[in-house]
């Protein structure tokens, strides 16, 4: 046996979504920041991403976290994110995998009922309070970072679609909200791959006419998710579809894209502080968010969202890379 690349690595599901916990491999990415750890492992390291979420270490909607020391003093653990997409600043999914796994491997001093582990991430401090029983992770509250609306009720055109209404808010990534109805689709799986087909439209429509910019952090520049609200979707309870780029849907009701939605629906006055919004994934799994809080970002104004889900360790792995491996980077197909 022979390898060039070692990473050990502790595998979750996080309400049907994985996040590949790399716990061990990638050493000290540089940065002063992790939103700069995030930028140089985007433009250096590129290639450990492309091996651990790739096929065939990984498949075509694979998600990680790659742990690292923080750069803040206020930090218990650094996180940088990885998917087949990229990079993202900040994922809840993700964050709620980390959060279980650091907790079950004992890489946190655990404290029953609830263990605070506090997440130095691309996107800013995020809080995670870990219900813990008998060692065990029951579930995981976020207090994600700020999040806002940029646009209500904006209309793109998108070439085969027309005029498409959509809105767009930041929960940590920058969704466009689009009703379902709205591009003529059911709510439905059988009909998955015209969802995305017209998820992609939108997505390339919005980034080449007007793409959003987060206003303090660099390199948040792009609309990468579509979020398709299932009719009959309320301000208590919402379904949705989440496209995204290039091509694949979150199996978890998305964490960025539950507080986004809530920024929305804020902002809509639909959807108050200290209220409980139950968001739906494609898969039928659940989180429930809440607003716990008002603020602004660069003058705009904010809310501060807490999002909570389960995760479930599924594996601890050591992956390999064989000088002879004709696919380094592996593929996708
Ligand atoms: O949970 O924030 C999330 C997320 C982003 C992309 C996939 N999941």
């Amino acid at each position: 046996m022979r390898s060039k690349r070692l990473f050990t690595a502790v595998d979750s599901h996080t309400e049907g979504m994985p996040t590949r916990v790399v716990t061990g491999g990638v050493g000290n990415i540089p940065g002063a920041t992790m939103n700069e750890k995030r930028l140089y492992f985007m433009e250096h390291l590129d290639d450990i991403r492309l091996l651990l979420m790739n096929e065939p270490r990984g498949h075509a909607a694979m998600s990680g976290a790659i742990l690292q020391t923080p750069t803040r003093p206020d930090a218990d653990w650094g996180v940088v994110y990885i998917e087949v997409s990229g990079c993202l600043p900040m994922c809840g999914h993700g964050t709620i995998g980390v959060a279980t796994v650091l907790v079950e491997t004992g890489m946190v001093e655990v404290t029953e009922p609830v263990t605070t582990i506090r997440l130095d991430t691309p996107a800013g401090l995020v809080i995670a309070q870990v219900q813990v029983t008998d060692g065990h992770a029951e579930s995981v509250t976020i207090e994600n970072v700020p999040s806002f609306t940029l646009r209500l009720d904006d209309t793109v055109e998108v070439p085969g679609y027309g005029s498409v209404r959509y809105s767009l808010a930041f929960g940590g990534n920058f969704y466009a909200m689009v009703d379902l109805d709205d591009v003529n689709l059911p709510f439905d799986r059988d009909h998955q791959q015209e969802i995305l087909t017209a998820g992609l439209a939108i997505m390339d429509a919005i980034n080449s006419t007007n793409p959003p910019h987060h206003p303090e952090i660099e390199g948040i520049d792009h609309c990468h998710h579509v979020e398709f609200i299932a009719p009959g979707s309320t301000a208590e309870h919402s379904r949705h579809a989440m496209a995204i780029h290039p091509g694949w849907f979150d199996r978890s009701p998305c964490g960025t894209g539950t507080s986004a939605r809530m920024a929305e629906l804020f902002s809509r006055g639909e959807l108050d502080l200290d209220t409980d919004f139950v968001n739906e994934s494609f898969i039928g799994s659940m989180f429930t968010g809440r607003l716990v809080g008002t603020t602004t970002v660069a003058g705009i104004d904010a809310v501060l969202p807490t999002v909570t889900g389960r995760a479930w360790v599924t594996g601890i792995g050591q992956y390999m890379l064989d000088p002879s491996d004709p696919f380094p980077t592996g593929f996708t197909l």
